[in-house]
């Protein structure tokens, strides 16, 4: 008898933008159709709460590089084979993506209000329209909430639903606890030299970024690939969060040397004080002279002061410290990928690749 076929065996599915995109429009709808919110349709109230509720979302949740939530098809695929995936398991990859997409969404929108930027990928951030101010405090709430209503929707019967719950919860306690000292590592109005430490940094990075840019898209992907050795999660762990330390060192140095037409926002790390790689690395390497001028200059908002730091950074060679510093992070990072067993090495070179001397 001849072998069954895998169920919806899927024939030509092609892992684009805009497949993914497509993604997100059911889960959109799904969402904004949601019995909560249309149960008085009928009512003006109630449209335009919908009307809210669907902007918050396009606004906020799309418009990214996707990195993030496009990996967790790429990891599946790597594990089992594209060949082997069916439309089904595509799915499902996706929608875990789009949840991290919605998770990232949720950061973003809270962190521009933290940081005081001006602009997200290319437009006002979300606090900045008129018509939104303090409201994207709940809209935050909201874009979280709908991480948790995909889930329940699409993974209820899932065996690993209690463990994507939990995934993203503590991921999502991670990711606040690296804010919580990005945040107080940085106090408005009192330059403290001595907290610009690479512990410091390291600590801040790991958390605020690296679990959630890399392990959660790469444990997405293990858990529907039916992965659940302790010891391969432990592994891409650990490979995640040198990644993710990697991606936000970028993510500094890009704050002050990107093009902000490229990256889509302008720069506020001096102004506000923060502990980024910059300050970090030029504090190691700058004489006691030049540590006044930080003093001195640093989590300021004059242009004068941001300029005097720039200044600074540019005597101390901070852009070829950067690329010699990416260098040596990606061979380590090689190093550690080839040298693995457990995971195939395509999970995280798919990732490395991606990110290697990004431009935004
Ligand atoms: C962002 O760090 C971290 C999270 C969790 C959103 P950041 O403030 O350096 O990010 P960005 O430069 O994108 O504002
Ligand atoms: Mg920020
Ligand atoms: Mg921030
Ligand atoms: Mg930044």
């Amino acid at each position: 008898m001849a072998e069954p076929t895998p169920k919806k065996a899927r024939v030509g599915y092609a892992h684009t933008r805009e497949s993914f995109l497509k993604v997100y429009e059911s889960l959109r709808d799904e969402l904004i159709n949601d019995e909560c919110i249309t149960s008085a349709s009928e009512s003006a109230q109630s449209k335009a709460a919908q009307e809210w509720f669907k902007e918050v979302n396009d606004y906020n949740v799309p418009g990214g590089k996707l990195n993030r939530g496009m990996a967790v098809y790429d990891v599946l695929a790597s594990i089992k084979g594209a060949e082997a995936v069916t439309e089904e398991d595509a799915f499902k990859a996706n929608a875990l993506g789009w949840c991290i997409e919605w998770l990232q969404a949720f950061f973003l929108v809270a962190d521009d209000i933290m940081d005081g930027s001006i602009t997200r990928r290319g437009q006002p951030c979300w606090y900045k329209q008129p018509k939104v101010g303090m409201i994207a405090c709940n809209d935050y709430i909201l874009l979280d909430c709908c991480i948790y209503r995909v889930l329940k929707k699409h993974f209820r019967s899932h065996t690993a639903y209690a463990d994507l719950l939990d995934l993203f919860h503590e991921v999502t306690f991670q990711t606040s606890h690296g804010q919580l000292l990005d945040l107080t590592t940085a106090p408005i109005g009192s330059v403290d030299l001595s907290k610009y430490t690479q512990d410091n940094y390291m600590r801040i990075v790991t958390y605020k970024t690296a679990f959630y840019t890399f392990y959660l898209p790469v444990a997405c992907g293990m858990v529907l690939a039916g992965i659940e050795d302790p010891a391969a999660f432990e592994l891409a762990k650990k490979i995640c969060v040198e990644m993710g330390q990697y991606f936000q060192i970028q993510d500094d140095y890009l704050d002050c040397y990107g093009d902000p037409e490229v990256i889509g926002k302008i720069g506020t790390d001096i102004e506000d004080n923060k502990c980024s790689w910059l300050v970090c690395t030029a504090l190691q390497v700058a004489s006691e002279e030049q540590k006044e001028v930080i003093k001195a200059h640093y989590g300021r908002k004059e242009p004068e002061a941001v300029a005097a730091i720039k200044a600074l950074y540019g005597d101390l060679g901070m852009e070829q410290r950067f690329r010699d510093y990416e260098a040596a992070s990606y061979a380590t990072l090689e190093a550690t990928i080839a040298e693995q067993n457990l995971l195939p090495k395509q999970v995280f070179t798919s990732l490395l690749a991606k990110i290697y001397k990004r431009k935004k």
